[in-house]
C-alpha cells in the first residue's frame, strides 16, 4: 500500500468544493437575522470574498450562484458574472434557479395547481439554463419547496405528474454537456407534504426526466436516524449521484459548518464514494458544494473552516486500506473491517495537508492566515457605509 502522504497528497490533488453565493451574505432565522457589517451584499462583494477564500485553500474554485439573488438579469447578467470570475479568480459553478420566494409560488411552482404559475416556474429554469450555458457552466441545481401544510389540501399524485412534465420540459432544454440535478428535502418550509420529499422520489424523478439528470443530497435533508452513506452508495450503483451540498445539523437542516457535529457522517459519506472509485477503477462523477447560512459565525472564517474540514475529511478517506477492508468484509471480520476505517479516521492529516499548502505557496494555516491578512478589516471599512440588504434571505 502507497503510505499516506502520498495518498493524502493525490486526494488532496482530485479534491474541489464550491462554495454558496449566499454563504457569504447576511442570513437568519423566522427569529432573526444578525447583521455583519462586513457581509456581501453584491455579486462583486460575493465573488472577491469567495476569490479570497479560494486564495488562501487553494481548494474552491467555483461558486454557486442562486438566480434572483445573483443574476437577476439572467442570460443578459452573464458578461458581468465572466468579468468577475476573471477579476477574482473564481468561476461560476452550478446555476441555482429560485422557486421559492415569488407571491406566486405560496401553493408550489412545479406542482402549482394553476397551469400559470407552473409555466411561470418552468421559464424560470429554461431560463437559468440559458444563463447556465452562456457561463459554461455545467449543473442547473434544483430545489423545490413545494408541498402542503395540511392533509387533503394537496393532490399528491397529480402534482407528481406535474413534476414529471417539467422536469421532462427542462431537461429538454438543456444543452449536450449539461446536468440537471435534483435536490430532495424531507420538510420546510412545507410542513405536511414535500412534494420531493426523499431520495427515491428524486431518483425516480430524476430518470423521468432524462439521461443528464441527477439527484443532489444535502447532507441536512435527511430525518436523524436516516443513514445518508447508505443513500450514497445507492445513489453510486444506480450512477444517478450528481452531488452533494454538505454541511452540517444536529436536529433539522439547520446548515451548520461541516464537520462541526458529526465529522465521521461525512468521513463515511467519502468513505463510500471512494471505495466506489476503487473498486470501479475511475473517478465519480460528482460536484462537492457546500451549502450553509452562517448565522453566527463570521462569513468568511466559516468558509475557510468549512474547506479545512473538507480536504481533511476526504484525505483521511483516502487512507482506508481497501485490501485489508475488503478481506475483512469477506471473512465477516467485523473488528478487523471496522478498524480499517476508524485507523483512517483517527490520522491526522494536518501536517501533511500543512506540506501540501506549502508545496503549492498557500498559507500552511489559511484560517491564521485570513486573520492576521487585514481583509476583513478592508471589507468592513469598505461596506460599512452603505444600507443593509434589504432581501429576506441572501
Ligand atoms: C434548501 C436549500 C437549497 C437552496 C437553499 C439555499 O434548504 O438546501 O439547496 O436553494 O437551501
Ligand atoms: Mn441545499
Amino acid at each position: 500500500m502507497r503510505n499516506n502522504d502520498v495518498r493524502i497528497v493525490d486526494a488532496l490533488q482530485r479534491f474541489a468544493v464550491e462554495l454558496p453565493s449566499w454563504g457569504f451574505a447576511n442570513t437568519g432565522t423566522r427569529f432573526g437575522k444578525f447583521l455583519q457589517p462586513a457581509a456581501a451584499v453584491t455579486i462583486e462583494e460575493k465573488f472577491s470574498d469567495a476569490g479570497h477564500v479560494h486564495a488562501l485553500t487553494g481548494a474552491c474554485p467555483t461558486l454557486a450562484l442562486h438566480v434572483l439573488w445573483d443574476v437577476p438579469d439572467g442570460a443578459g447578467g452573464a458578461a458581468e458574472i465572466d468579468r468577475l470570475s476573471a477579476l477574482y479568480g473564481v468561476r461560476a459553478g452550478s446555476i441555482n434557479p429560485n422557486l421559492f420566494q415569488d407571491q406566486q409560488y405560496k401553493f408550489g411552482s412545479f406542482g402549482n395547481p394553476e397551469a400559470a404559475v407552473r409555466a411561470a416556474a418552468r421559464q424560470h429554469v429554461v431560463d437559468s439554463i440559458a444563463l447556465a450555458r452562456a457561463l459554461r457552466c455545467r449543473d442547473v441545481s434544483l430545489w423545490f419547496a413545494d408541498g402542503s401544510n395540511y392533509p387533503g389540501t394537496a393532490n399528491i399524485r397529480q402534482r407528481r405528474a406535474w413534476f414529471v412534465e417539467n422536469l421532462r420540459a427542462s431537461h429538454a432544454a438543456l444543452g449536450p454537456d449539461q446536468r440537471l440535478l435534483v435536490e430532495y428535502k424531507p420538510f420546510e418550509p412545507a410542513f405536511y407534504h414535500t412534494d420531493i420529499a426523499d431520495w427515491g422520489m428524486a431518483l425516480l424523478l430524476a430518470r423521468a426526466a432524462g439521461p443528464q439528470a441527477r439527484v443532489l443530497v444535502d447532507t441536512g435533508h435527511h430525518y436523524l436516524s436516516q443513514n445518508v452513506e447508505q443513500i450514497v452508495a445507492w445513489l453510486l450503483a444506480e450512477g444517478l449521484l450528481g452531488g452533494f451540498h454538505f454541511n452540517d445539523r444536529r436536529y433539522a437542516d439547520d446548515d451548520l459548518t461541516l464537520g462541526s457535529i458529526d465529522p465521521y457522517q461525512v468521513f463515511r459519506i467519502f468513505h463510500e464514494i471512494q471505495l466506489f472509485e476503487h473498486e470501479t477503477g475511475g473517478p465519480a462523477d460528482i460536484a462537492y458544494m457546500i451549502d450553509q447560512s452562517h448565522n453566527l459565525k463570521g462569513k468568511i472564517e466559516a468558509m475557510i473552516q468549512t474547506v479545512a474540514m473538507a480536504q481533511a475529511l476526504y484525505a483521511k478517506a483516502a487512507l482506508v486500506d481497501y485490501d485489508r477492508l475488503l478481506r475483512a468484509q469477506r471473512q465477516a471480520d467485523l473488528v478487523r473491517a471496522e478498524e480499517c476505517l476508524q485507523d483512517a479516521f483517527a490520522t491526522d492529516v494536518r501536517p501533511a495537508i500543512r506540506d501540501w499548502r506549502a508545496a503549492r505557496g498557500l498559507p500552511a494555516d489559511p484560517l491564521e492566515a485570513f486573520r492576521e491578512g487585514g481583509y476583513l478589516q478592508k471589507i468592513t471599512a469598505a461596506r460599512a457605509t452603505r444600507a443593509a440588504s434589504p432581501s429576506s434571505y441572501a
